[in-house]
C-alpha cells in the first residue's frame, strides 16, 4: 500500500471513530443490562448465566436490529456462538473479527463482556452512518460459557471455535442442576434459529474454525492499572496462565457431640489444612503477581452437629510464569489429604498477543489521541484461545475502583465510548480499505 493510500485510510479510520455514538452505546449496554438485572438499572447487578434465559433472550435483542438491515447476516454455530456479519466489498475473505461474551458471574456486573459485544456493534452502527463499506466482512461474536461458572472450564465457545475436537467433552460438562451443556447448547441454537424464521433474519453458516483476519477485542480492565494512572485505553500484550482445580475431601459423617476428636474422619478439618496451606504460600511467597483463590466451598451434609463426610472446593491460581503455577499444583498433591481427589478443571498458558495486531492498537490511541500504555490482563478472555488461532489484540477500558465480577462494576460511560472508538480506529484498518457505498438502510421497524 502507498503512503497516499495509507494516509487516507488512516484519515477514515479516524472519521469511524468519531462517528462512534457515546449515547448509543450506552443505550445497548443499558438495554442489555436490563436482561438480568437485579433490583432497578445497573446497581443491583446482572445475573446472566451462560445459556439461561435472559442470556438467550439477550442474544436476540442484541441480534434484531441488524438481522433484517442489508449488508448483515446471522449465525450460531455448534458451541452456540452467535456471530453478526457486516458483509464487506469483497465478502469470500476471511473477516476481522471483535466480541466478547454476554454471559455473566452468577451475580455479576454490567460491564464484564457485555461491553465487547456493544462495541463492536457500536462500530456497525458507525460504518452504516457514514455509509462506509469495508474490503473484509466484519464479525462481532457473542461468545459461550466464557465465566466458566456455570459449566467449567470456561472459554467453551471460543474454546471449541478454535479446536473443533475441544467440543465433545465440554458436551457433557453438567452444571449445579445436572443439566447438560448439551442441552443448553441445543435449547440456545433452537431459540435463535426459530426467532431467525419468524422474523425472516438473513442467515449465514458459520462452521467451527473458519479463518479469521484477525481478532481484536475491546474489554473492561477488571483491575485498577488504568484508573490509578489516569489513563483511558489499555492496549493488552498478554494474558496470564491460568489454572483451575477441584478438590474432593473425603470424610465419615459422626454425631458432632459424642464422637471424640481421635475416632473423626472429619472432611472438613482435612480441607480446611489443605486449603491453608495454600492461602499460607500465596501469602508467604513473596511474589505479588501470584493471584490465588478458592471461591467454591460445598460441604455434606452440611448439618451444624455431624462431622462432613465431604467437602469440595476449587482452586483459581494465576501467574504470568508457568513455573508458578507449577508450585501451586504441586503444593495442592504434597497437601491433598488420603483420598482426596484432584481435577484439573483448566489449564491454559500465558498467551502473547500478535505484535503487528498490538501494534495497531497503539496506533489507533495515537491517531485519536487517548492516553494508553501496554499491559498484561489478568483475567482470562476470549482473546486467549483466538491468540493461538490467529493474530488477536485487545483493548481495556478503565474500571472503576479496580471493581469486577461484583455490582458495584462500573466505566464513565466516555471511557467506554474512547475505547469503542479505539476498536472503531482498528476494525477499519483491519477490514479495510474503506469505500464509500450507498449505506444500508436502517431497517424499516
Ligand atoms: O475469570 C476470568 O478471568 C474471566 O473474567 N472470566
Ligand atoms: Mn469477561
Ligand atoms: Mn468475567
Amino acid at each position: 500500500m502507498n503512503a497516499l493510500d495509507a494516509m487516507r485510510d488512516a484519515a477514515l479510520a479516524g472519521d469511524v471513530a468519531r462517528a462512534v455514538g457515546t449515547a448509543s452505546l450506552e443505550a445497548r449496554l443499558r438495554g442489555l443490562a436490563a436482561h438480568g438485572a437485579v433490583g432497578a438499572g445497573t446497581g443491583g447487578g446482572v445475573a446472566r448465566q451462560a445459556l439461561c434465559a435472559h442470556e438467550l433472550a439477550a442474544r436476540r435483542w442484541l441480534v434484531q436490529p441488524f438481522a433484517r438491515r442489508p449488508g448483515y447476516r446471522v449465525g450460531i454455530d455448534a458451541a452456540a456462538n452467535v456471530f453478526v456479519r457486516r458483509d464487506g466489498q469483497e465478502s469470500m475473505l476471511s473477516p476481522a473479527m471483535t466480541g466478547s461474551h454476554i454471559d455473566t458471574q452468577p451475580l455479576g456486573g454490567w460491564l464484564d463482556g457485555a461491553f465487547g459485544v456493544a462495541a463492536g456493534l457500536e462500530v456497525f452502527d458507525a460504518l452504516d452512518r457514514l455509509g462506509l463499506r469495508t474490503r473484509r466482512p466484519i464479525d462481532v461474536a457473542m461468545w459461550t460459557n466464557e465465566e466458566g461458572s456455570r459449566f467449567a472450564p470456561g472459554l467453551m465457545g471460543s474454546v471449541a471455535f478454535t479446536a473443533p475436537q475441544r467440543l465433545e467433552a465440554f458436551l457433557g460438562v453438567r452444571d449445579g442442576d445436572g443439566l447438560r451443556f448439551e442441552a443448553a447448547r441445543d435449547a440456545a441454537v433452537d431459540d435463535l434459529r426459530a426467532e431467525a424464521l419468524r422474523e425472516g433474519w438473513r442467515w449465514m453458516d458459520t462452521p467451527l474454525a473458519r479463518p479469521v483476519h484477525g481478532y481484536i477485542e475491546a474489554h473492561i480492565e477488571q483491575g485498577p492499572v488504568l484508573e490509578a494512572e489516569g489513563l483511558q485505553v489499555g492496549c493488552v500484550s498478554a494474558i496470564q496462565g491460568v489454572r483451575w482445580f477441584r478438590i474432593t475431601v473425603p470424610g465419615r459423617s459422626a454425631h458432632a457431640g459424642t464422637t471424640p476428636l481421635a475416632a473423626r474422619d472429619d472432611a472438613q478439618a482435612k480441607a480446611v489444612r489443605t486449603a491453608h496451606a495454600l492461602l499460607e504460600h500465596a501469602a508467604r511467597c513473596g511474589d505479588d503477581r501470584l493471584r490465588l483463590t478458592i471461591g467454591r466451598w460445598e460441604c455434606s451434609p452440611g448439618s451444624i452437629n455431624t462431622i462432613a463426610e465431604r467437602v469440595v472446593f476449587t482452586v483459581d491460581v494465576r501467574h504470568p510464569e508457568a513455573a508458578a503455577l507449577d508450585a501451586v499444583r504441586a503444593l495442592i498433591d504434597a497437601a491433598l489429604p488420603a483420598g482426596g481427589q484432584l481435577e484439573v478443571l483448566q489449564d491454559k498458558p500465558t498467551v502473547r498477543f500478535d505484535a503487528a495486531l498490538a501494534g495497531l492498537a497503539r496506533e489507533a490511541c495515537a491517531a485519536l489521541q487517548l492516553s494508553h500504555r501496554e499491559m498484561l490482563s489478568g483475567a482470562f478472555h476470549d482473546a486467549m484461545p483466538l491468540a493461538g488461532f490467529c493474530p488477536s489484540a485487545m483493548l481495556f477500558a478503565p474500571s472503576r475502583g479496580g471493581v469486577s465480577h461484583h455490582p458495584d462494576e462500573d466505566t464513565p460511560i466516555d471511557d467506554l465510548a474512547a475505547c469503542t472508538r479505539a476498536l472503531a480506529w482498528c476494525l477499519a484498518r483491519l477490514a479495510g480499505p474503506l469505500v464509500s457505498s450507498t449505506p444500508p438502510e436502517a431497517s424499516k421497524d
